[in-house]
């Protein structure tokens, strides 16, 4: 039996869920811009998924959504008062701060932390960076709140190292495990650890939309985990990728053990990357590159349907691996007819199976977005705060919950509806008490307002 196993923890959809245009170069986020949102319907979506992968015998884990608006920021950058007061004055000053301070943002749970499993690392712990998100605003808050997250969920300092974000500035901008790739035999032994950026932090933006992971927060973040340098890739994703929306490097690439499912131009230097890959995995495994060509499928076909932004997932009892990816993936018909052809075929992937998470597509977030991987042993599994994973007796609870304090629709004015404040805190001091996080866990918490 095979003890050591990879767990996805997804980020909770918050109740002020919105669609904020706030994110340059993530297509679907600028076209949705102002639309009325349903607070309800995506956090519904995104537990239908948790709970399907649970009951498929997959370790399925909840992280909370963080605090929105976020009072803390606007008392930092100079409102003061009591939370009424502070609020209205953001509202009648500067309303684009509510929308940046309220996206509900930190549901992207693959942007949450670049993670290393024990196996990769020199002092055998499981180490997590939260990412600073450095190149939105409205992201770029989120690392603190993510560190607390992970350091209750991960408390155990003699198995999790729970590090601070690198530092807040361009040279190291990092978006976490979005651009973050691990290929192994099994996920218990040794693997190889590709990190993927989009700029080299010593020089300038170059092109059409911005590069959000730079060289040097991969190398820092390889060099605070411990990795072995003899089996860690560091890969420049192509200029072409990124301003055709591939904002990170999961909506262009996705990996499962010794597979890379990536698409034919993903990378600046395909030919490179591919033999780099294959000599850190030597004596080890065979990795085995699923390159999607750009004929079958385009660059805009991968955006738009975001066929790679799927989950593959080896699922007990099925003897290839499983695609799990949005339905709008099935809705595009080249990528639909990729798909049927891909599992005809006799390679690793052996089913597509579409998962509904429409509300968070349409802010750019498919399936891997929803998700962090978190590669643990038995041991570790064990250290784990029990109240995040997922089964029924929790989904269950957990609808409950949202369906008693989630609106049903958001649109844009509703951000500076008072009301919205006492609701989200109302949700997410109930949310404490039911994935045990303790309730001093939010700072509205230990303010006590
Ligand atoms: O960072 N969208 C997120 C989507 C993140 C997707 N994650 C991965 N590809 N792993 C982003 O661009 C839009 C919010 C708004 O416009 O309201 C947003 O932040």
């Amino acid at each position: 039996m095979n003890a050591t196993i990879e767990a996805n923890f997804d980020g909770l959809v918050g109740p002020t869920h919105n669609y904020g245009g706030l994110s340059a170069g993530n297509l679907a986020s600028t076209r949705n811009k102002d639309r009325i949102s349903s607070p309800r319907g995506a956090v519904l979506e995104g537990l239908a998924k948790m709970r399907s992968l649970a009951r498929a015998g997959l370790w399925q884990g909840v992280l909370p959504p963080q605090e929105r608006p976020y009072l803390p920021v606007m008392r930092a950058i100079g409102y003061s008062g009591r939370d009424s007061e502070v609020l209205a004055r953001v509202i009648w000053e500067q309303p684009r701060y509510l929308k940046l301070l309220s996206s509900a943002s930190s549901m992207w749970a693959a942007n949450a932390a670049m993670v290393s499993p024990s196996a990769d690392t020199v002092d055998g712990r499981v180490h997590f960076t939260p990412a600073n998100l450095h190149t939105t605003p409205h992201r770029a808050i989120e690392g603190p709140q993510t560190q607390r997250a992970l350091q209750r969920i991960f408390a155990d300092p003699e198995r999790f190292a729970v590090h601070p974000p690198l530092p807040s500035h361009a040279l190291f901008a990092d978006e976490g495990a979005a651009n973050h790739v691990r290929l192994c035999r099994e996920h218990g032994q040794a693997g190889v650890e590709i990190l993927v950026w989009g700029r080299d932090g010593h020089e300038g933006e170059a092109g059409r939309f911005p590069a959000r992971q730079s060289l040097q927060s991969c190398e820092a973040i390889a060099r605070r985990h411990g990795l072995d340098k003899r089996r860690t890739v560091l890969i420049r994703q192509a200029r072409a990728a990124i301003d055709a929306g591939a904002f990170h490097n999961d909506v262009v690439c996705v990996g499962n053990l010794n597979t890379l499912f990536f698409h034919e131009q993903a990378f600046e230097d395909k030919a490179a990357a591919l033999d780099e890959i294959s000599r850190a995995a030597r004596d080890r495994f065979q990795p085995d590159f699923v390159e999607v060509p750009a004929d079958a499928v385009s660059l805009d076909d991968a955006v738009t349907s975001y066929l790679f932004n799927s989950q593959l997932l080896s699922i007990p009892g099925e003897e290839r691996m499983v695609l799990l990816a949005p339905i709008e993936t099935q809705e595009n018909d080249r990528t639909r007819a990729f798909c049927e052809q891909l599992v005809a075929g006799n390679g690793p992937i052996g089913q597509v199976r579409y998962a509904e998470v429409r509300e968070s597509m349409r802010n750019g977030g498919g399936p891997a977005c929803l998700r962090l991987r978190v590669v643990l042993n038995e041991a570790e599994r064990d250290a784990v705060n029990p109240g995040i994973w997922m089964n029924d007796a929790l989904y269950d609870r957990l609808c409950l919950w949202a369906n008693e304090h989630y609106r049903d629709q958001l649109a844009p004015a509703d951000l500076a509806d008072p009301n919205l404040l006492g609701e989200s805190q109302a949700a997410l001091d109930e949310l404490t008490g039911i994935l045990s996080l303790g309730s001093d866990f939010y700072e509205f918490q230990r303010s006590g307002s």
